[in-house]
This record gives structure tokens, sequence and C-alpha cells, in this order.
């Protein structure tokens, strides 16, 4: 063992995590009552466990990508408590985009180098099949090269309903539309006390991971979420980690972990008072060490802002998402962070925080690195770091 892993261990035992850093260092599955000792303990140490094994995956890289958001409407029928985003047809602020009027923001941003198009929205029944699928058509001849990475698992089961044929068969009609990979929104907290609580028109825990399971077995890959910092436990958020960590095993689909913190502005919830810096920082610290089978966490610096999500790149995080352009549902929850930046500042930010940026695609292939091992200065570099 090296002297930096006995001074680690010996602040573990300080901090009563003595076990759980001998398993840390072993590459050893921590177990659910681990997970509740990480809740409880020190921060710092806690910080220091996920920062390890997150050197062990990445180094010192850190990602992002250069990417745009297109949220095609905010029409929903299922009155989440958390969500300040939804809309009924007709009232202030309600949206529904043509496909040519989504088209339309792609191609304002052809002059950036957009790799990928994070495009998601709320739960409309009267939209029609058609739609999702001239959507993605119209987004594609936009431009072409682009990564269509859309559609949370709450919005394929509408899709799916509203289409009237098995996912599979849905899946296969949206994959030769334009779709690429999905996003990780929707899955909440999967207990059924908060579903219950909060969200009970929205589909279940269960599924949700259902219908993962069937888009990773149809080839595309997904991310992952919770959304934490309301009405949950302690002992519900590990539930969720651990059905999280048992698809996983099953199907090895899911790229990246993304805790979401709760925002409380303009929803039924706003009398809770949301996750503090510190909530957030040991959100995405527990994440790392218990999703030890998924790559990436990510700090999405939307939410968290840019002084935590320059520090969660110490407590466990490799990614900070990227340049985002126009951003709907945590901006009307009352988030302060702009609502996009430049390349070259996420660059900066990285940098400041001891890291060292590469730009990826959505399937993490690098397309530039700061690291001349990996990219001489300027040139960028294919290669897949999976
Ligand atoms: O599913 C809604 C959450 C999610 C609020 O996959 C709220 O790369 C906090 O999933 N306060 C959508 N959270 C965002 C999302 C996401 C974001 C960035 C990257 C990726 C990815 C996925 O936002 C929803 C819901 O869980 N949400 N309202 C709120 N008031």
């Amino acid at each position: 063992m090296s002297d930096r892993d006995d001074a680690l261990l010996a602040r573990a035992r300080k901090a009563g995590l003595a076990s759980i850093a001998e398993k840390v260092l072993a590459g050893a599955r921590l177990d659910l009552e681990d997970g509740l000792a990480l809740y409880r303990a020190d921060l710092h140490a806690v910080g220091e466990l996920a920062n390890r094994s997150r050197e062990r995956r990445h180094g010192d890289l850190a990602y992002f990508n250069v990417n745009q958001h297109v949220n095609y409407t905010n029409y929903c029928n299922k009155f989440c408590s958390f969500c300040s985003f939804d809309r009924l047809p007709g009232q202030e602020g309600a949206f529904w985009l043509t496909p040519e009027q989504a088209a339309a923001k792609i191609r304002a941003q052809l002059h950036e180098p957009v790799t990928e198009v994070h495009m998601v929205a709320g739960v409309w029944p009267a939209i029609p099949y058609s739609y999702y699928l001239e959507l993605l058509r119209a987004v594609k001849a936009a431009r072409p090269s682009i990564h269509v990475k859309a559609f949370t698992m709450v919005e394929l089961d509408q899709i799916a309903k509203v289409a009237r044929k098995p996912l599979t068969e849905v899946l296969e009609e949206l994959k030769a539309a334009g779709l690429d990979s999905c996003p990780g929104g929707g899955a909440e907290v999967f207990a059924e006390r908060v579903h219950e609580a909060g969200y009970r028109l929205k589909i279940s825990g269960e599924r949700w991971l259902d219908i993962a399971r069937t888009v990773h077995r149809a080839g595309l890959r997904t991310n992952c979420t919770m959304l934490h910092g309301h009405i949950e436990t302690q002992e519900e958020k590990l539930d969720h980690l651990d059905r999280l960590r048992r698809l996983q095993d099953e199907t090895r689909g899911f790229q990246t972990y993304i805790p979401l913190s709760f925002h409380p502005e303009n929803n039924e919830w706003s009398h809770l008072p949301g996750p503090s810096a510190l909530d957030e920082l040991r959100e995405i610290a527990v994440g790392r060490l218990m999703l030890d089978n998924i790559a990436h966490v990510k700090a999405y610096w939307i939410m968290l802002g840019i002084p935590i999500a320059q520090l969660a790149l110490s407590f466990g995080a490799d990614d900070v998402d990227g340049t985002v352009v126009e951003e709907h549902i945590y901006h009307d929850a009352g988030a302060k962070t702009p609502q996009q930046v430049q390349r070259a500042e996420l660059v900066r930010w990285i940098r400041d925080a001891g890291r060292i940026p590469v730009e990826r695609d959505t399937l993490y292939n690098v397309v530039w690195s700061a690291d001349e091992t990996r990219a001489p200065a300027g040139k960028p570099a294919p290669v897949a770091v999976r």
C-alpha cells in the first residue's frame, strides 16, 4: 500500500469510514449500509473517497461537450409537484414548436461547433406519433452531423402509447428517423411513497427502469438521474441508486449518472428549501461511490452554478455537461445561472478547478483534449476513452 493510500485510510478511519475506504481502495462494491454511512459521515472524508474513485477511472480529465438544448413543448399532463416548466395549452408561456421551428434553432447555431442536441419536453397525448418522427428528421436535416440525444423514458412511454405499437418497434422507427441516444431525466426518485406524493401521474419507477432496459437492448445508450433535495429519505435515495446499479449490471447501457438538485421556485413544492451546496457535493460523491458500474458522473453546471460544479470535480464528478444555449426547465424553477456558456469559458473553468479539459462527443469519443499526451495542442484527437 502506498503512503497516499495509508494517509487516505487514516483520514477515513477518523471519520468512521475505514471499512468503506478499504473497499474503495480494493475496487470492491459498497452495500446499502455503506451508503447510509456515506450520507452521515464527514463530507470531506466522503469527498476524498469519491475523488479517489474518480481519479482511478479518469485521472485528472474532466469532460464537457458543445451542445444545444431544445425543449419542443412545455405542454404536460403529469402535474408533478416539483415542476415549474409545465403548462396547459393556452396558458401564458405555453409553447409547442413545429419541427421546422426546432430545426431553425439548430440552424441558428450552425456557426458553432455543436456536436449534440439534447431534446426533451412535457407529455401531451394529443401530439401525434408522426410529429416525433418529423421532429427528428427535421433536426437531422438541419445539421446532419449532430448527435440527437432525445426523449426521456417518460416521453418514450407516451410516444409508444400514441403510436399504438410495441416500444421495440417504435424505437427502431425513431432510430431510423435520427434518434442516437436518450437523456436521463424523468426518473426522479423511484420509491413508491415519493412517487405517490409528488408525481403519481407519471410512470412508476419500475416502468422507467423497464423502458430503459428496452432502450439499452435496442442498442441505444442512455443517461440516468435522481432528483434530490425535496421529500425523499436517505434510504429512498439508496434504493434508487441500487435499482440503477442493478439494471446497469444487466445492460451496461447507462453512460452517465446526473444527480439533479431540486430548485424550489414557481412550483407546488416551493415551501421546501431545496438542497444546500454541501448536500449537492455529497450527492455527487455518494453517486460516484455507489454507482461503481457507471463510468461518468455529471456536475450539471446549469443546476449547480459554476463554483459548485468546479468543486464537484474534486468530489467525484468527471463531467460538467456543455454549452447548452437555451434552458427552460431549471430557469423556470429559479436557476440564476446563465443560459449559455462559450466553449472557451468551460475550458477555463475546468482548468481553474485543477483538471484537464477534454471535449467529448455524446458517446465520450474525444473531440479535443488539453492533455498533450492524448492530443498535440490544438489538434483534435478522435480517440475513444471508454
Ligand atoms: O426529469 C424538473 C428535473 C429533469 C425541476 O441526460 C427539476 O445528459 C430540479 O434530466 N428542480 C430534466 N429539477 C433534466 C435532465 C437532464 C439535464 C441535463 C442533462 C441530462 C442528460 C438530463 O429535470 C426532469 C426532472 O427530474 N426537474 N423540474 C426542478 N424544479
